[in-house]
């Protein structure tokens, strides 16, 4: 059972869409590359990579710690506008009027994974967050709004979406392991994750 507000869709990209989203991520990581992300307070690096499009992108490091910000942490640039193909997936998917301000893209290269966390750093949580993946499988856990609430395991593929909405905005979820040489999408292999959130709360 996983909570309402929770959605997978399968293969909601087909294997030309994924290519042409590809292009367009490695049209924005020409402008904002990846860089490595490292904890708050601890400064441990996570296994994964980040960059980010949109008005806002997430970043984390030992000083900073996890935060929104308009420019790339290294660059010091803007990050690029999010794709056209991303703002229309936002607008059929999200119930929410207004558009994505932040795309975090995640690069999980064979052995990185992401523990079990919350998106809880915007402060629209009537929004979801809606991500889209790239390249290899991953396994993917979705829980409830307590750590220890039972988790639900299932497989994402390149080109599926999942929807993180409702009583479900708030839930535990993490990528446990992806496995490698599945996708030959990716440049260099791997994994690709996109998210789109809005982050500041709207009047309406
Ligand atoms: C990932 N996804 O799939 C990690 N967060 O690599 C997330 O952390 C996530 O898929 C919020 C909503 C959907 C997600
Ligand atoms: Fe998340």
């Amino acid at each position: 059972m996983t909570l309402a507000g929770f959605q997978h869709l399968p293969g909601y990209f087909d294997a030309i869409a994924q290519n042409e989203l590809m292009r367009e991520v490695e049209r924005i990581l020409e402008r904002a590359p990846f860089y490595r992300p490292t904890m708050p307070r601890s400064g441990k690096p996570l296994s994964v990579e980040m960059a980010n499009a949109g008005s806002l992108g997430w970043v984390t490091d030992k000083d900073g710690g996890y935060r929104y910000q308009a420019t790339h942490p290294v660059t010091g640039e803007p990050w690029p506008p999010i794709p056209e193909s991303l703002l229309r997936l936002w607008a059929e998917l999200s119930s929410y009027p207004l558009p994505p301000e932040a795309c975090l893209i995640n690069l999980y290269r064979a052995g990185s994974k992401l523990g079990s966390h919350v998106d809880a750093d915007e402060q629209e949580t009537r929004a979801p967050v809606i991500s889209v993946s790239l390249g290899d499988d991953a396994a993917f856990h979705i829980g409830g709004l307590k750590r220890s609430d039972p988790k639900t395991r299932l497989l994402l593929r390149s080109g599926d979406v999942v929807v993180l909405g409702g009583e479900a905005r708030l839930a535990y979820h993490g990528i446990d392991r992806i496995y490698s040489g599945t996708s030959q999408l990716v440049p260099g292999g791997g994994r690709i994750n996109l998210t789109l959130r809005r982050v500041t709360r709207a009047d309406f």
